[in-house]
């Protein structure tokens, strides 16, 4: 496959932006081989700058819930082009993105617009901190929610695919108030509490695991974990940047049927352009500013282009529950599929799927908390990745992450999808 104009781009793009691109992940660090520069999208195929053509499963990490470009999202976008973008003031459509997101997730009762998972997090766990006048908050090893500092201690995602656990430059006062907790291991919960009695605000998790490849909590820990922040005093925050409205219409809490006291939002409440969002009990959003005096704040939080792009997304939502339907056909379609192949190869890799997000783990071991996921060969996973790739199927750059299917995806693409993967599987083991 000729990918030269990607290779000149890439050269030139280094001299100006760290690593060449403006996320690590996309830099292909850990699987090796030149980043691909993308011209452009339509439904399930992305297109590269040497006009090579892609079925793609990483749909911008998330937002693509139906794929690249759907007309009803940029019909919106370019509706309100011809109005503006960004006025720096109130605008209704504001109110009713957020009375949409509270109609769609029922322990919303207050949001908050921001601009990346990354500030809804932040903005979350400093809720919760000025509502409970406690310092310390728990996350779990394998979680990422995003590089605000507190979070970087053993994140997930990029950090644990650079297989550095805590980032430079993250300051030693952040990290003693973080406290990281094992995934679906309760014992390791109580033991936090129990050790810092009465000083924790928070505990932040992702209920339906996407940064350490697809893990799901069992029912018993996430109820658990619920009634321990109810007697405890602890506002529980679900971090569904990418679970909300991908793994179900109300997300991972409608799936585990567990309501969190904040919730946090991103990707596709953005409908691909910069969206971020946190909300919940009206008791505790009642504390940002300026009603409250936790300070919150964004220069583009609920610009109106974005919105418009958003709330086309939730409202294609709203009025298409049958969305979830094709969700499951083709997600499930897709795995029955690389389960087939598997064992045709004779291979037991650990496949967790929910919903459409699936990974398949390099390693035979299930895999239901960080330990396990770890124990994937990432080596292998680099040789699968370039093998699809050569074959036209673009998936995530990196063994931690999640595959994601839209509606977009017809069943020529997941056929040509799972017959690519017997064939790369086939070539490297
Ligand atoms: P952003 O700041 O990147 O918008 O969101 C951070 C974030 C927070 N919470 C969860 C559960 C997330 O998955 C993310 C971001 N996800 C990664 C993908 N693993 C974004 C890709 C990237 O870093 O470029």
């Amino acid at each position: 496959m000729n990918i030269s104009k990607s290779i000149k781009l890439f050269e030139e793009a280094q001299k100006y932006i760290p690593g060449g691109v403006n996320s690590p992940v996309r830099a292909f660090k850990s699987v090796g081989g030149n980043p691909l520069f993308i011209e452009s999208g339509n439904g399930s195929k992305i297109y590269d700058v040497d006009g090579n053509e892609y079925i793609e499963y990483i749909g911008s990490w998330g937002p693509h819930l139906f794929g690249h470009n759907p007309p009803f999202i940029k019909n919106a976008l370019v509706e309100m082009l011809e109005k503006g973008t960004s006025f720096g003031a109130p605008t209704e459509l504001e109110i009713e993105m957020a009375k949409l997101i509270i109609n769609l997730v029922p322990s919303i009762e207050m949001v908050r617009m921001v601009n990346s998972g990354t500030e809804a997090t932040m903005s979350a766990v400093r809720a919760a901190r000025g509502y409970t006048g406690r310092d310390k908050f728990i996350k779990f090893e394998g979680c990422y929610h995003g590089h605000a500092d507190y979070f970087l201690i053993k994140a997930g995602s990029g950090a644990l695919t650079f297989g550095v656990p805590t980032s430079p430059g993250v300051t030693k006062g952040n990290a003693k108030d973080t406290l990281n907790a094992d995934y679906n291991d309760i014992e390791s919960i109580k033991n936090l509490v129990a050790e810092n009695k009465g000083e924790i605000a928070a505990v932040i998790i992702e209920p339906i695991a996407g940064n350490m490849g697809v893990v799901k909590v069992s029912d018993e820990f996430i109820k658990e974990l619920r009634s321990i922040c109810d007697e405890e005093g602890i506002v529980l925050i679900f971090d569904e940047v990418m679970t909300g409205f991908r793994v179900a219409r109300g997300g991972a809490q409608e799936v585990l049927g567990v309501k969190p006291d904040l919730t946090t939002f991103g990707k596709i409440i953005g409908g691909g352009l910069p969206v971020g969002a946190f909300g919940g009990k009206r008791e505790i959003m009642q504390k940002i500013a300026p009603v409250g005096p936790v300070y919150q704040a964004g220069t583009l939080s609920g610009n109106p282009l974005a919105m418009s792009a958003g709330y086309a997304a939730l409202k294609h939502i709203k009025d298409n529950p049958g969305v979830y339907d094709t969700l499951e056909k083709n997600s499930s379609y897709l795995e029955k599929g690389f389960k087939s192949n598997l064992e045709k190869l004779g291979k037991n890799y650990a496949m967790n799927r929910v919903g459409s997000m699936q990974c398949m783990f390099f390693t035979e071991e299930k895999v239901n908390d960080f330990k396990a996921a770890v124990k994937s060969d990432t080596e292998l996973y680099g040789k699968y990745f370039h093998e699809m790739l050569n074959r036209g199927i673009y998936l995530a750059p990196a063994q931690f992450e999640a595959v994601f299917v839209s509606t977009a995806h017809s069943t020529d693409d997941l056929d040509k999808t799972i017959k690519a993967h017997y064939e790369s599987l086939a070539a490297i083991i």
